[in-house]
């Protein structure tokens, strides 16, 4: 790959990236922070997703042993649309919205993290990412699985959680990505992401290519170290995942987030979440996928900021998405916690 300025382009959101290698030249400045985070108790009396706490709005948890998945008692969404807002300007456009926001637990114990799992408690995940898609689809058009994780993401608690947001309308990123496949899907007659995991099979941005999924630096990465996670076979929604595939994603998704933790040996922060086709008809032209977007550029501390020129510009990136595959390839696939 060339070492001059370039840009490439996302054909999934239909924008581009600036990428400009020549800056990587200089020797590599990343260091391992020896500053070790702080040891997290198995169980604190004051989290609000212990089993057992009280959390707000007096409710409380169950003593519950996997997963535990809650209302949130301070969702983003209500489930009664407002009334339409009347404005005099058609710049002025609002829509209502009504929706369901839940909190879901990953694991009873406060100190872990999925990286630390189980692959048979990270399976217990994905069924409840899956169950919870599944009944949520039914009365709503999008929903949006997700978890955020780390201060630096602005996670509020440490204790192994996600969310889910599901809506009466097609979120903006989603709806590109619906767009992109379809308008590709039409073109070419086949799917977009199916596609692209065949050019990229093999290729230098592979992180894991093994049991029929395929993690990947994709060519158009924004973030540094950002990963698209794929089915190597036709699937469209996590609740069309079969048991064994469930097993199988068990597995890779533990090896992914434990190479994540390795590369600066800390707790890797990020925004990940799940994409899969909207509704419940047949959608040949979408692929289910999830995207890995972490902040973290240099070490535990030293994080990518998108500003400036990425504000007001497009993004840019230093290290190329093939530096930065074969680093996460190079960390090592055992937790630097778990190491004698
Ligand atoms: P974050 O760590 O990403 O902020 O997620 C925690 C969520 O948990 C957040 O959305 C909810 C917050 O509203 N929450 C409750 O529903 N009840 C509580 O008692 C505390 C936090
Ligand atoms: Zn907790």
């Amino acid at each position: 790959m060339t070492s001059h300025p370039h840009r490439r382009y996302n054909p999934l959101t239909d924008s581009w990236v600036l990428v400009s290698p020549q800056r990587t030249k200089r020797p590599w400045l990343g260091r391992v922070d020896q500053e070790r985070e702080q040891e997290l108790p198995e169980y604190d009396p004051t989290c609000a997703l212990c089993p057992g706490n009280t959390r707000a709005h007096d409710a409380s948890n169950p003593d519950y042993e996997s997963t535990f998945v809650f209302d949130n008692d301070f969702p983003a969404i209500l489930s009664q649309p407002g009334e339409q807002i009347q404005t005099d300007s058609p710049l002025l456009e609002t829509e209502p919205v009504a929706g369901t926001a839940r909190v879901l637990c990953f694991s009873p114990h406060h100190n872990l993290s999925l990286a630390r799992m189980e692959p048979s408690a990270i399976r217990s995940v994905i069924d409840l990412w899956s169950d919870q898609t599944k009944e949520l689809s039914q009365s709503h058009e999008w929903v949006q699985v997700f978890e955020n994780k780390g201060e630096q993401m602005g996670a509020s608690n440490p204790h192994p959680h996600g969310q889910i947001w599901a809506t009466s309308t097609l979120p903006s990123l989603p709806a590109t990505e619906q767009r992109a496949q379809a308008d590709y899907f039409e073109r070419e007659g086949r799917n977009l992401l199916t596609d692209y995991a065949k050019t990229d099979s093999g290729s230098e941005r592979v992180v894991i290519d093994r049991d029929g999924f395929l993690a990947v630096v994709p060519f158009w990465a924004s973030w540094p170290f950002e990963v698209l996670l794929m089915p190597r076979f036709d699937v469209q929604r996590l609740p069309d995942l079969s048991p064994d595939q469930r097993d199988a994603l068990a597995s890779v998704l533990r090896e992914l987030l434990i190479r994540y933790d390795n590369l600066f040996e800390t707790s890797f922060p990020y925004s990940m979440g799940w994409h899969g086709a909207p509704g419940t008809d047949p959608a040949p032209d979408w692929l289910l996928h999830a995207h890995f977007f972490p902040p973290l550029l240099r070490s535990a501390t030293v994080r990518k900021f998108m500003v400036g020129y990425e504000m007001l510009g497009e993004p840019q990136r230093d290290i190329t998405p093939e530096q930065a595959a074969g680093r996460l390839r190079d960390a090592d696939a055992v937790h630097y916690l778990d190491r004698g």
